[in-house]
């Protein structure tokens, strides 16, 4: 229920007037070898298991992938680098995630990002940053993970301060992000623990920063984590 609703006000969110002209000119123009698709062209809820120990964060929408599909990270390079992942180490029922209909499942793991809505250049800005914590911060208290696998530097500032909002013990100063770089946070009994990844997005991994064996590794490691 706390999914579903958080669910049902991110899809109509208008907060951010950047963003949301954005997401929608792209929806409208479309990219030619999606001329014939209806693009989503709004705010993109999480998708996977609601009660995942392993919570996956990102970065925001692609403008023709998720903005396209209305799933996260489906139907673009990025996605596909993801979910094969996720299907080589079992968190997933099939390695390709093409639409929101396509029978793509994840077991234990959940992915989401810490702004909804495709921004232009891949880029939003802190004010959009902060206008879409919220939600992260009411999916993270819904979903209660064990684990935090964080995709790239944006995702991992966005984490911090959202867990700092919920009254996790962030370190000050914030530990820095880095590939392969693990965080325990508490708040009281509970503990959290944050893995830093490079993004799946195509400047890493066509440039082979990021590889499909440091990405299993990753995920593997997070599921040693989240069993314990
Ligand atoms: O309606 P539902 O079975 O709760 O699934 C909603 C949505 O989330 C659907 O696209 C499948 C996906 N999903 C998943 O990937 N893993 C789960 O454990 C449960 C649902
Ligand atoms: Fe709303 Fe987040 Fe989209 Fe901004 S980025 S309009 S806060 S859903």
């Amino acid at each position: 229920p706390a999914l579903a609703e958080l669910d049902a006000d991110v899809v109509v969110c208008r907060r951010c007037p950047r963003l949301v002209a954005w997401r929608e000119q792209v929806g409208r123009e479309r990219r030619a070898a999606f001329r014939d698709q209806e693009y989503w062209a709004r705010p993109v809820p999480g998708f996977g298991d609601a009660h995942a120990r392993i919570l996956v964060v990102g970065l925001a929408p692609a403008a023709h992938g998720a903005n396209r599909t209305g799933r996260m990270f489906t139907g673009d390079r990025s996605g596909d680098f993801l979910f094969a992942a996720m299907h080589r180490v079992g968190m997933a029922n099939q390695p390709t995630s093409v639409s929101a209909d396509d029978g793509l499942r994840l077991t234990g793991v959940r992915t989401t990002a810490p702004v909804r809505c495709a921004p232009p250049a891949n880029a939003p800005t802190s004010d959009e940053r902060r206008a879409c914590a919220p939600f992260l911060a009411r999916e993270l208290s819904a979903v209660d993970p064990r684990v935090v696998v964080v995709l790239g530097a944006f995702g991992w500032a966005a984490l911090l301060d959202t867990l700092r909002d919920l009254g996790w013990a962030v370190p000050r100063p914030a530990p820095r992000f880095a590939h392969g770089g693990e965080v325990v946070v508490t708040r009281g009994e509970q503990a959290l623990t944050l893995l830093g990844c490079f993004h799946v997005s195509q400047q890493n991994t066509f440039t082979g920063r990021l590889t499909p064996p440091m990405l299993d590794a990753v995920l593997l490691r997070a599921r040693d984590l989240a069993a314990t």
